[in-house]
């Protein structure tokens, strides 16, 4: 076995794929929870899926549980996503599961590249395409161009739909707000209230503006809803919210 052929492998087959998703339904921009059952029910449903994750693992703030107590709680209501994924539950009380955040995440990233959505990790989406005021696509980067703050052009991605999923800092949606000014308004997210973040996370699940959709933490922070820890049954009911709003308009 020669090594050149390894490499051969490994780059040929990387760069065919990548191409086949240069143009993709929907663009999802993060692996977190929430993008992750985003993707995985948008391709159960046939759509053409990339998720652009800046990591190099898989799964957001879902493996270091609650301050690296690596245990997540799900509520009642999102009993039947963990279970359409098989991950164990231990009841804890009278509307509460608790899991293990390793075969939560595990899970979930199986069963969504398995659906047939496509995970890019270790890149980045730093802009957004804006035509005739609608996003129509996302500009990506190696993260480890990012990183060494080398000068290096992206290049771009088309997409029907764009996600942001990207959690706390909401990335996509201030990249939004910074080319639009005031036609778009981030307002950030409010201090830990678990009860009022997760009650705000279904409806903060939404259309922000033509063709982009936010789900996860990014939405209650482009609303300026609560945050709310290591509680993650909003976080899946938003991913899901997300992918049939999306369905419905593609
Ligand atoms: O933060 P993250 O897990 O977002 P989520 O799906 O879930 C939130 C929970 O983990 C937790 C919580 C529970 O109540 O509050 O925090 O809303 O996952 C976001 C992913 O997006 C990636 C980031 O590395 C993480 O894996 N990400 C962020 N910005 C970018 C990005 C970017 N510009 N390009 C690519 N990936």
């Amino acid at each position: 076995m020669e090594e050149q052929i390894i490499s051969k492998a490994i780059i040929e087959t990387y760069i065919k794929e990548l191409i086949s998703y240069l143009d993709v339904d929907v663009a999802i921009v993060g692996a977190g929870p929430s993008g992750l059952i985003c993707a995985y029910y948008l391709a159960s449903a046939g759509k053409k899926v990339a998720i652009f994750e800046r990591h190099l693992k898989i799964g957001g703030g879902m493996p270091g549980g609650g301050m690296m107590f690596n245990r997540i709680v799900v509520q009642e209501e999102a009993r039947e996503i963990m279970k359409e994924f098989g991950v164990r539950l231990k009841k804890y009380s009278e509307k509460l599961y608790t899991a293990d955040a390793i075969e939560t995440i595990s899970a979930f990233t199986f069963k969504t590249i398995k659906a047939g959505a496509k995970i890019f990790n270790l890149i980045s989406v730093e802009d957004v395409i804006i035509r005739e005021k609608m996003i129509t696509g996302v500009v990506l980067n190696w993260t480890a161009v990012d990183i060494a703050h080398l000068h290096v052009d992206p290049l771009g991605v088309k997409a029907k739909a764009v996600v942001d999923a990207t959690g706390h800092d909401s990335e996509v949606c201030r990249i939004v707000e910074r080319k639009l000014g005031e036609d778009f308004k981030v307002i950030g997210e409010k201090s830990m209230w678990a009860e009022k973040g997760e009650s705000a996370l279904t409806e903060n699940t939404k259309e922000v503006y033509p063709g982009l959709f936010v789900c996860g933490m990014a939405a209650n922070a482009v609303a300026g809803s609560h945050r709310m820890g290591a509680i993650f049954g909003g976080m899946l009911l938003s991913g899901k919210k997300a992918a049939s709003l999306i369905l419905g308009k593609l």
